[in-house]
Protein backbone atom coordinates (compact mmCIF):
# COMPACT_ATOMS: atom_id res chain seq x y z
CA UNK A 1 0.00 0.00 0.00
CA UNK A 2 1.30 3.20 -0.73
CA UNK A 3 1.86 5.97 1.95
CA UNK A 4 2.74 9.16 3.48
CA UNK A 5 5.98 8.45 5.58
CA UNK A 6 6.18 9.05 9.04
CA UNK A 7 8.63 12.35 7.81
CA UNK A 8 5.65 13.43 5.46
CA UNK A 9 2.92 13.17 8.02
CA UNK A 10 4.97 14.55 10.33
CA UNK A 11 6.18 18.00 7.84
CA UNK A 12 2.02 18.13 7.30
CA UNK A 13 1.65 18.53 11.00
CA UNK A 14 4.35 21.22 11.13
CA UNK A 15 3.99 23.16 8.32
CA UNK A 16 0.46 22.55 7.13
CA UNK A 17 0.82 21.00 4.04
CA UNK A 18 2.95 17.63 2.36
CA UNK A 19 3.90 16.74 -1.34
CA UNK A 20 3.40 13.34 -1.16
CA UNK A 21 5.75 11.40 -3.93
CA UNK A 22 2.23 10.95 -6.15
CA UNK A 23 1.94 11.15 -10.28
CA UNK A 24 -1.83 11.05 -11.45
CA UNK A 25 -1.36 9.02 -15.03
CA UNK A 26 -1.54 10.57 -17.66
CA UNK A 27 -4.53 8.51 -19.12
CA UNK A 28 -6.55 10.28 -15.95
CA UNK A 29 -5.25 14.18 -17.10
CA UNK A 30 -6.43 13.66 -20.44
CA UNK A 31 -9.75 12.44 -19.27
CA UNK A 32 -10.27 15.34 -16.71
CA UNK A 33 -8.74 17.80 -19.53
CA UNK A 34 -11.56 16.51 -21.53
CA UNK A 35 -14.22 16.53 -19.14
CA UNK A 36 -13.12 20.22 -17.93
CA UNK A 37 -12.75 21.08 -21.48
CA UNK A 38 -16.79 19.89 -21.94
CA UNK A 39 -18.07 21.68 -18.83
CA UNK A 40 -16.55 25.29 -20.26
CA UNK A 41 -18.56 24.63 -23.02
CA UNK A 42 -21.41 24.70 -21.43
CA UNK A 43 -20.70 27.08 -18.91
CA UNK A 44 -18.12 29.39 -19.98
CA UNK A 45 -18.40 31.82 -17.21
CA UNK A 46 -16.44 29.10 -15.37
CA UNK A 47 -13.20 30.04 -17.45
CA UNK A 48 -11.37 31.07 -14.48
CA UNK A 49 -13.09 28.98 -11.31
CA UNK A 50 -15.82 26.57 -11.11
CA UNK A 51 -16.78 26.27 -6.98
CA UNK A 52 -18.42 23.33 -7.35
CA UNK A 53 -17.87 20.82 -10.39
CA UNK A 54 -19.39 17.67 -9.12
CA UNK A 55 -22.85 20.24 -9.02
CA UNK A 56 -22.49 20.33 -12.67
CA UNK A 57 -20.64 17.07 -13.44
CA UNK A 58 -20.53 13.85 -10.71
CA UNK A 59 -18.36 11.79 -13.27
CA UNK A 60 -15.52 13.85 -11.61
CA UNK A 61 -15.48 11.38 -8.75
CA UNK A 62 -13.76 9.35 -10.64
CA UNK A 63 -10.51 11.32 -9.24
CA UNK A 64 -11.57 12.05 -6.42
CA UNK A 65 -12.17 8.77 -5.17
CA UNK A 66 -8.51 7.39 -5.87
CA UNK A 67 -7.57 4.70 -3.54
CA UNK A 68 -4.20 6.24 -3.40
CA UNK A 69 -5.39 9.71 -2.53
CA UNK A 70 -8.04 8.09 0.10
CA UNK A 71 -5.11 6.29 1.65
CA UNK A 72 -3.13 9.82 2.64
CA UNK A 73 -6.71 11.32 3.91
CA UNK A 74 -7.22 8.57 5.91
CA UNK A 75 -3.34 8.96 7.51
CA UNK A 76 -4.15 12.79 7.75
CA UNK A 77 -8.26 12.27 8.97
CA UNK A 78 -8.62 9.33 10.48
CA UNK A 79 -10.86 6.13 9.33
CA UNK A 80 -14.34 7.85 8.74
CA UNK A 81 -14.21 10.73 6.22
CA UNK A 82 -16.29 12.24 2.99
CA UNK A 83 -15.83 14.53 0.18
CA UNK A 84 -18.01 17.34 0.57
CA UNK A 85 -16.51 19.39 -2.48
CA UNK A 86 -14.11 19.57 -5.52
CA UNK A 87 -13.35 22.85 -7.18
CA UNK A 88 -11.76 23.94 -10.60
CA UNK A 89 -9.20 26.49 -10.29
CA UNK A 90 -8.53 27.62 -14.32
CA UNK A 91 -6.53 29.95 -14.54
CA UNK A 92 -6.25 30.36 -18.24
CA UNK A 93 -2.91 32.14 -19.59
CA UNK A 94 -2.38 36.20 -19.89
CA UNK A 95 -5.02 36.92 -17.96
CA UNK A 96 -5.75 34.55 -15.41
CA UNK A 97 -7.35 35.21 -11.67
CA UNK A 98 -5.43 35.95 -8.88
CA UNK A 99 -6.62 33.97 -5.50
CA UNK A 100 -5.80 36.74 -2.67
CA UNK A 101 -4.57 35.04 0.69
CA UNK A 102 -7.07 33.56 2.45
CA UNK A 103 -8.08 30.12 5.38
CA UNK A 104 -10.65 28.23 4.03
CA UNK A 105 -12.20 27.81 6.88
CA UNK A 106 -13.53 31.00 6.82
CA UNK A 107 -16.31 30.37 4.63
CA UNK A 108 -17.32 27.09 5.11
CA UNK A 109 -20.17 25.83 7.49
CA UNK A 110 -18.46 22.68 8.74
CA UNK A 111 -18.15 22.43 12.74
CA UNK A 112 -15.89 21.27 14.31
CA UNK A 113 -13.65 23.22 11.24
CA UNK A 114 -12.16 20.28 9.72
CA UNK A 115 -11.10 19.19 6.09
CA UNK A 116 -7.77 18.42 4.34
CA UNK A 117 -7.40 19.76 1.02
CA UNK A 118 -5.93 17.72 -2.05
CA UNK A 119 -4.96 20.13 -5.26
CA UNK A 120 -4.39 18.49 -7.95
CA UNK A 121 -2.13 19.86 -10.69
CA UNK A 122 -3.32 19.60 -14.01
CA UNK A 123 -0.76 21.92 -15.82
CA UNK A 124 2.91 22.32 -14.21
CA UNK A 125 2.59 25.01 -11.60
CA UNK A 126 5.43 27.36 -10.88
CA UNK A 127 6.06 31.30 -10.65
CA UNK A 128 5.69 31.86 -13.87
CA UNK A 129 2.06 31.04 -13.75
CA UNK A 130 0.47 31.64 -10.61
CA UNK A 131 1.28 28.73 -8.69
CA UNK A 132 -0.21 28.50 -5.01
CA UNK A 133 1.53 29.92 -2.22
CA UNK A 134 1.60 28.96 1.42
CA UNK A 135 2.56 30.37 4.59
CA UNK A 136 4.31 27.61 6.14
CA UNK A 137 3.20 27.13 10.16
CA UNK A 138 0.07 29.10 9.85
CA UNK A 139 -2.67 26.87 10.44
CA UNK A 140 -0.82 25.56 13.95
CA UNK A 141 -2.84 28.13 16.26
CA UNK A 142 -5.85 26.48 14.50
CA UNK A 143 -7.50 29.76 14.43
CA UNK A 144 -9.48 31.59 11.90
CA UNK A 145 -7.84 35.00 11.27
CA UNK A 146 -9.35 38.38 10.32
CA UNK A 147 -10.79 38.45 6.89
CA UNK A 148 -12.36 41.50 4.49
CA UNK A 149 -14.30 41.19 1.73
CA UNK A 150 -12.91 42.11 -1.82
CA UNK A 151 -15.09 42.76 -4.83
CA UNK A 152 -12.29 42.92 -7.06
CA UNK A 153 -13.96 40.49 -9.97
CA UNK A 154 -10.06 39.55 -11.15
CA UNK A 155 -10.31 37.38 -8.12
CA UNK A 156 -11.64 33.85 -7.87
CA UNK A 157 -12.35 34.48 -4.25
CA UNK A 158 -13.99 37.62 -2.39
CA UNK A 159 -12.41 36.43 0.99
CA UNK A 160 -8.96 38.39 1.76
CA UNK A 161 -7.03 37.93 4.96
CA UNK A 162 -6.30 41.32 6.55
CA UNK A 163 -2.85 42.48 5.30
CA UNK A 164 -2.01 42.28 9.62
CA UNK A 165 -2.25 38.88 9.70
CA UNK A 166 0.45 37.93 7.64
CA UNK A 167 3.86 38.45 6.33
CA UNK A 168 4.41 37.82 2.57
CA UNK A 169 7.92 37.47 2.74
CA UNK A 170 7.13 33.99 4.30
CA UNK A 171 5.22 32.81 1.75
CA UNK A 172 6.38 29.49 -0.38
CA UNK A 173 6.31 28.98 -3.97
CA UNK A 174 4.41 25.72 -4.81
CA UNK A 175 6.06 24.15 -7.62
CA UNK A 176 4.49 21.12 -8.74
CA UNK A 177 4.63 19.41 -12.28
CA UNK A 178 1.26 18.16 -13.99
CA UNK A 179 0.00 15.67 -12.07
CA UNK A 180 1.38 15.78 -8.64
CA UNK A 181 -0.61 16.67 -6.05
CA UNK A 182 -0.39 18.85 -2.31
CA UNK A 183 -2.65 17.85 0.51
CA UNK A 184 -3.30 21.30 2.96
CA UNK A 185 -4.81 21.77 6.11
CA UNK A 186 -8.15 23.72 6.50
CA UNK A 187 -6.25 26.66 8.83
CA UNK A 188 -3.05 27.06 6.61
CA UNK A 189 -3.20 30.47 4.56
CA UNK A 190 -2.85 30.24 1.43
CA UNK A 191 -2.93 31.78 -1.93
CA UNK A 192 -2.02 32.77 -5.56
CA UNK A 193 -0.59 35.54 -7.76
CA UNK A 194 -2.72 35.78 -11.44
CA UNK A 195 -1.58 33.88 -14.37
CA UNK A 196 0.09 36.44 -16.92
CA UNK A 197 1.77 33.77 -18.41
CA UNK A 198 1.28 32.16 -21.67
CA UNK A 199 0.58 29.29 -19.93
CA UNK A 200 -2.80 28.18 -18.22
CA UNK A 201 -1.94 26.89 -14.67
CA UNK A 202 -5.42 24.24 -13.67
CA UNK A 203 -5.75 22.79 -10.55
CA UNK A 204 -8.76 20.10 -9.11
CA UNK A 205 -9.18 20.75 -5.57
CA UNK A 206 -10.74 17.98 -3.60
CA UNK A 207 -12.54 18.68 -0.03
CA UNK A 208 -12.06 15.76 2.71
CA UNK A 209 -14.00 16.10 6.07
CA UNK A 210 -13.51 13.71 8.38
CA UNK A 211 -17.17 12.52 9.37
CA UNK A 212 -16.91 13.58 13.32
CA UNK A 213 -17.44 17.36 11.96
CA UNK A 214 -20.84 17.94 10.75
CA UNK A 215 -21.69 19.89 7.05
CA UNK A 216 -24.04 21.91 8.51
CA UNK A 217 -26.83 22.95 5.69
CA UNK A 218 -28.44 25.01 8.09
CA UNK A 219 -25.90 26.88 9.07
CA UNK A 220 -25.98 29.03 5.70
CA UNK A 221 -29.06 30.64 6.98
CA UNK A 222 -27.46 32.44 10.27
CA UNK A 223 -26.84 35.85 8.12
CA UNK A 224 -24.24 36.91 10.67
CA UNK A 225 -21.76 34.53 9.79
CA UNK A 226 -22.70 34.37 5.72
CA UNK A 227 -24.54 37.52 5.03
CA UNK A 228 -21.71 38.83 2.41
CA UNK A 229 -20.45 35.54 0.97
CA UNK A 230 -22.13 33.91 -1.75
CA UNK A 231 -23.27 31.07 0.91
CA UNK A 232 -26.72 29.98 -0.89
CA UNK A 233 -24.36 27.36 -2.77
CA UNK A 234 -23.59 25.59 0.31
CA UNK A 235 -27.73 24.60 0.93
CA UNK A 236 -28.01 22.02 -1.31
CA UNK A 237 -24.60 20.41 -1.09
CA UNK A 238 -24.20 16.49 -1.80
CA UNK A 239 -21.90 15.15 0.70
CA UNK A 240 -20.28 11.72 -0.85
CA UNK A 241 -19.12 9.02 1.73
CA UNK A 242 -15.92 7.63 1.27
CA UNK A 243 -14.47 5.89 3.85
CA UNK A 244 -16.23 4.34 7.22
CA UNK A 245 -19.06 5.33 8.42
CA UNK A 246 -20.73 8.85 9.81
CA UNK A 247 -19.01 9.26 13.01
CA UNK A 248 -21.31 12.49 14.18
CA UNK A 249 -24.40 10.86 12.79
CA UNK A 250 -25.53 14.00 11.66
CA UNK A 251 -24.38 14.14 8.14
CA UNK A 252 -26.51 13.02 5.36
CA UNK A 253 -24.64 11.65 3.34
CA UNK A 254 -24.34 10.09 -0.29
CA UNK A 255 -23.38 6.55 -1.12
CA UNK A 256 -21.70 5.71 -4.52
O1 LIG B 1 -5.47 27.20 -6.98
C1 LIG B 1 -5.45 28.32 -6.49
O2 LIG B 1 -4.87 29.25 -7.01
C2 LIG B 1 -6.16 28.56 -5.18
C3 LIG B 1 -6.55 27.30 -4.48
C4 LIG B 1 -7.18 27.51 -3.16
O3 LIG B 1 -7.41 28.58 -2.70
C5 LIG B 1 -7.51 26.32 -2.36
O4 LIG B 1 -7.10 25.22 -2.68
O5 LIG B 1 -8.22 26.48 -1.36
Amino acid sequence: MILLSKLQLKQYENDGYVIPDFNMPEVLLKKIEKRHDKLLKKYPQFKNYCPAILHYDESFLEFCKNEIILNYVEQILGSDFALWNSSFFAKPAINGHATPWHQDGQYWPIRPLATCTVWLAIDDANEENGCLRFIKGSHKEKKLKNHNINSNKNLTLNQELDESEYNEKDAINLILKRGQISLHDVYLVHGSEANNSSMARRAITMRFMPTSSVFDHQMVKDKNLFSKLNASKYKDRKIYHMRGRDISGKNKLTYI
